[in-house]
């Protein structure tokens, strides 16, 4: 028998990734997808083709409890990975009660669905490095968490949750705290694929200027399908616990700008304005850098992909999907800098 997995947040850059590897491992994969008015299956269309038997989406939402007992009901699943969320920490201050229902209720709801309907699925819980907030780095599983933001909030809330079903129920219930990880697949409005995109569009002509806010803040950011990797053996160890996957280095979001503003050899101190007020956040999460020698040690999980070539990895991307390889990019980025 085949196993099966179900992945809420299956249209997202993690369930997208976690969806391709659990079918290479000969999974059968649910994914949950929210209702929306216009398709945004992008990052899986090429699932669907390449597993036509063993890849399937079924709609539900995180905020409506009935819909994830349907799924769940229709699926009995093996394996639950719970990646489905608010994700964007910026947007939870504008929307704190959605941000909080969606990324914490909806883990409720999963695991009382498992506690009452079959104690043998085995659950995942997606938690996020931004539950430190303020705690200074190195930050592992031991640190004190000091969220900062209402998303930060709300992955505490699902981290001790998760916690208490392991112990009260005994559930196989564990947690993944994921520190950044980036890829092609990144959502546009996160800093390391807004900086990547817009380098592109800027070397296409489409825009003059690129806006951020803090620029000093430092974050660990890691590579998305290894990740997912990470993922998945937290759920295959022979017991449920809690794990920092990261990659124990970090940068400042100014050093990702000059090193992909060097790979095209673009002068970035004249195409991008700093420290604008839309994306400045009222708390922030100073400095990131994840200890992840648990995961190292007990699931033989570790980070491969340095800085540089994930800032090459997205660039690259975002430059070829407009028709520009690095040699043309950088005749046009001469120009941009000639530019009074
Ligand atoms: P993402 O790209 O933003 O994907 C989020 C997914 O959740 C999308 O599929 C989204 O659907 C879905 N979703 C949001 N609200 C929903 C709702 N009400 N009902 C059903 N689905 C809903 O996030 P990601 O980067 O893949 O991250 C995966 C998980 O890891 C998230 O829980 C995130 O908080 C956590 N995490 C991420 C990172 C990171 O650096 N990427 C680090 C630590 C933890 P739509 O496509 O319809 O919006
Ligand atoms: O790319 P970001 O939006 O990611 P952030 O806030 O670190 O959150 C991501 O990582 C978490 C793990 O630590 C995940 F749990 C979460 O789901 C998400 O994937 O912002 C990174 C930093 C922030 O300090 C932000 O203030 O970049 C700063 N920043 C500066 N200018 C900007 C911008 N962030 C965004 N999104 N857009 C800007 O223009």
């Amino acid at each position: 028998m085949l196993k099966k997995a179900f992945i809420t947040g299956i249209t997202g850059q993690d369930g997208s990734y976690l969806a391709e590897l659990l079918l290479k491992k000969n999974y059968i994969v649910y994914g949950m997808m929210r209702r929306s008015s216009i398709f945004n299956t992008e990052r899986i269309d090429h699932i669907y083709k390449k597993y036509p038997k063993r890849f399937h989406t079924i709609y539900g939402d995180l905020t409506d409890v009935y819909s994830i007992d349907e799924c769940l009901k229709k699926i009995k699943p093996d394996e639950i990975y719970h990646l489905g969320s608010q994700s964007h920490v910026g947007i939870s201050f504008k929307m704190p009660e959605q941000t909080i229902q969606t990324n914490s209720l909806s883990t409720l709801t999963i695991l009382e669905f498992i506690r009452k309907n079959n104690k043998k699925i085995k659950f995942y819980q997606a938690c996020s490095s931004e539950m430190f907030g303020a705690s200074p780095p190195p930050q592992n599983e031991n640190t004190k968490f000091l969220p900062q933001s209402p998303y930060g909030c709300s992955k505490v809330f699902s981290y001790y949750l998760t916690g208490y079903y392991r112990r009260a129920f005994k559930l196989f219930a564990a947690t993944g705290i994921l520190f950044n990880h980036e890829s092609p697949r990144r959502g546009l409005n996160f800093v390391t694929k807004k900086i990547t995109f817009n380098i592109a569009k800027l070397i296409n002509g489409d825009i003059k200027k690129i806006n951020l806010g803090n620029i000093n803040i430092e974050r660990d950011w890691g590579y998305a399908p290894e990740y997912v990797e990470g993922i998945w053996k937290i759920l295959q160890f022979k017991k449920p616990d809690d794990f920092v996957i990261a990659t124990k280095e970090n940068y400042k979001i100014k050093d990702f700008i000059i090193e992909c503003c060097k790979i095209v050899g673009l002068n970035w101190k004249k195409v991008f304005t700093i420290n604008n007020k839309t994306y400045l956040r009222p708390a922030e999460v100073p400095s990131l850098r994840g200890d992840p020698r648990k995961a190292q040690k007990i699931l033989k999980w570790k980070a491969k992909t340095k800085f540089k070539v994930l800032c090459e990895i997205m660039l690259k991307n975002d430059l070829n999907n407009l028709g520009f390889s690095i040699k043309d990019a950088k005749i046009r980025a001469k120009k941009i800098n000639l530019r009074k």
